[in-house]
């Protein structure tokens, strides 16, 4: 049986900026303070990270190999100096033999890169690229008949379940090195053996239990074990759901034949001070977020996230868009690197039944380049995709300023735009005007909203918020906006905000907080929830959602002041200031009003038996700390 040592603990990091060498635990890049901070000007270079290690317990004929879960961009991999592998694309797993060159005492040093380049997407984009080995580190050891450990950092285990009037076929492939038989054991949810078989085979199950989005997400379990002369020398695992799944470009999304509307947000997965050297903690803090707004599906932006991460979202029903780095800018350069990412995304997270479509790039056609070899590779990831998966469904997203016709916005089976109407671009109407063109040109081409948002800051306030101004209030009008927008053209086959949270992009100074895009409807460290939020929880989650907005923005002038109020507990909303009652309101899920300011104003709302106030004063002028003073700035050229 294989072991799997995790060795997180004790490296040796020389960071070469100034030569300097620290003892540290992983995961860790060495971002953290000025990929956040703005300027453009964090450190890409080379960093060196060394562990030792004792040759473990290993019987003739074991083989001993290293796995890295994602080192940023670059690895070169030595053990004892001598050199083992190198693998380029900092989000997904890679492993490399130590074996030939194993001693008793042993060295393992990592040269980590995250300079520019022109062949390792990412190099152009709206995020900072933390270098560091930031995901977990694990020496295997296995005997010399296992389960392949050398093909894309895959779990060599394919399952291929598809289900037909409430039956389940099942066919399960697993890759094995040496000699021996593979078997196949199903297990159910609680754990109770449903069937075996033999490897490669196909079988029938009746009445299966569906995966069934936030509802039932129901999952089963694989166990494949190759076993020697009737002893089992090696196991491995995986998850997987029985669910099907279309889309209507007329209908929108169907899961398991019913209508079921993909309406979710997009991830980026780092946090002040530790940029992406998440644990899981991070991960399911932000799950839980997620699952509180009451979203029902999650892109993955703009990279491979953590395994973990997919785990979370199998468990939870999400619905997820999985995507490589080729972003911004294609290099014709860096085609063979788009597709050694998209084989490893699609290998690696083959199984997990919360991912229903690939993403091959992001606005790629935003800096001028090669256009026709940009098409050629498009088409090729297309084909790789199906032929690697023809169980799910490709798209990408379009830059904004790529019209309907461009080409490629018609290579993958379905097609996602980021559409900045109303932030970027003056006039959110301009989304009825767009989407209704594309509708009427394509009327057989699925079309969703990728992207879609604007800056919150929740420390800037007016009480006539516009666009660019980057305070709480136009954000949270602007996504009023389109929840209406996405209401009244119920066809769109997903849409997602960007973003879930607040996320470092070091070329950015926006509002005087440089380093960060402030797109999220929750800040970088997750303490607070803006009041963009409360309008989506108002409308997708079933839980009771009263919300008075505007908490932080105290002080007010003027006579009167704007009062909103996100619910979903039925009318009416009703309006106290100071005790008594000013404004009953009818309406659904936004309610506004205007109040007559007092000196001081303890304003409760209330609705369906629950309660929110908050407390207003009133000033003579607008409050300064209230509106942006430095910075409107984006310098990684876009
Ligand atoms: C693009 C890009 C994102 C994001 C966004 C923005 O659409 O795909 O990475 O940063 O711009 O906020 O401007």
């Amino acid at each position: 049986m294989r072991k799997i040592t995790n060795i997180n603990k004790n490296w040796q990091f020389t960071y070469r900026k100034d030569n300097t060498t620290t003892t540290l635990d992983l995961p860790h890049t060495w971002n953290g303070i000025d990929g956040q901070d703005g300027g453009n000007d964090y450190y890409r270079g080379t960093c060196t990270y060394e562990h030792t290690f004792e040759k473990p317990e290993m019987k003739e004929g074991d083989l001993l190999y290293v796995e890295f879960k994602g080192v940023n961009a670059s690895a070169k991999v030595y053990l004892n100096g001598n050199k083992v592998c190198s693998h380029d694309g900092g989000y997904s797993t890679f492993r490399g033999n130590l074996t030939p060159y194993l001693q008793e005492s042993n060295v393992l040093k990592v040269e980590v890169d995250n300079s520019a380049n022109d062949t390792v997407y990412p190099q152009r984009a709206d995020f900072t690229f933390y270098g560091g080995i930031y995901r977990d580190v694990n020496l295997i050891v296995v005997g010399q008949n296992h389960f392949e450990l050398d093909y894309y950092g895959c779990n060599p285990i394919k399952i291929e379940p598809t289900v037909k009037n409430g039956a389940g076929e099942l066919k399960v492939t697993a890759w094995n090195v040496g000699e021996g038989e593979v078997e196949i054991s199903v297990y159910d949810a609680e754990g109770t053996l449903v069937t075996t078989f033999k490897n490669g085979e196909h079988v029938t199950l009746e009445n299966v239990h569906l995966w069934n989005g936030l509802e039932d997400p129901y999952l089963y379990r694989v166990v494949a074990t190759l076993k020697v002369d009737g002893e089992a020398v090696d196991e491995i695992s995986a998850r997987f759901g029985f669910r099907s799944f279309h889309v209507d470009p007329q209908k929108g999304f169907f899961l398991n034949g019913k209508s079921y509307p993909l309406r979710g947000v997009c991830r980026h997965q780092d946090r002040p001070g530790i940029g992406n050297a998440l644990t899981h903690k991070e991960h399911e803090e932000d799950m839980a977020i997620i699952k509180e707004i009451g979203a029902n599906t999650i892109r993955l932006a703009h990279y491979q996230h953590d395994d973990y991460f997919y785990d979370l979202c199998d468990e939870a029903g999400m619905v997820i868009w999985a995507e490589i780095p080729y972003i911004s800018k294609h290099m014709p350069t860096g085609n063979p690197n788009t597709e050694s990412q998209m084989k490893e995304l699609i290998l690696q997270q083959f199984n997990h039944p919360s991912i229903f479509v690939w993403g091959v790039s992001n606005e790629i056609t935003m800096m001028k380049t090669d256009k026709k070899d940009l098409i050629e590779n498009h088409k090729k990831l297309n084909d790789l995709c199906h032929q690697l998966d023809p169980s799910r469904l490709t798209t990408l997203a379009c830059f904004a300023a790529c019209g309907p016709g461009n080409k490629s916005a018609h290579i993958t089976d379905i097609v996602s735009w980021n559409l900045y109407l109303g932030w970027y671009v003056p006039g959110l109407f301009l989304n009825d005007w767009w989407i209704k063109l594309f509708h009427a040109l394509y009327p057989n081409r699925a079309i969703g909203y990728s992207e879609y948002g604007a800056e919150g800051m929740p420390n800037l306030h007016s009480a006539k918020p516009k666009r660019f101004d980057n305070t709480e209030e136009y954000q949270a009008i602007y996504h009023e906006y389109m929840l209406e927008f996405f209401a009244r053209n119920p066809y769109l086959w997903a849409t997602h905000v960007w973003n879930m949270f607040d996320f470092a992009a070091d070329g950015r100074d926006q509002g005087g907080d440089p380093g960060m895009n402030h797109k999220g409807l929750v800040n970088f460290s997750r303490t607070l929830k803006k009041d963009a939020f409360y309008v989506y929880k108002a409308y997708w989650s079933k839980e009771p959602v009263l919300h008075l907005s505007g908490k932080r923005y105290v002080n007010r002038t003027g006579k009167k002041t704007n009062i909103t109020v996100y619910s979903n507990m039925g009318t009416p909303v009703e309006v106290y200031n100071n005790g008594k009652l000013v404004a009953t309101l009818e309406g659904n899920k936004v309610f506004k009003t205007k109040i007559v300011l007092e000196k001081e104003n303890n304003v409760v709302v209330k609705a369906g038996g629950l309660e929110d106030q908050a407390t207003f004063y009133h000033v003579d002028k607008p409050d300064p700390a209230y509106i942006v003073t430095s910075g409107n700035s984006m310098s990684w050229e876009k």
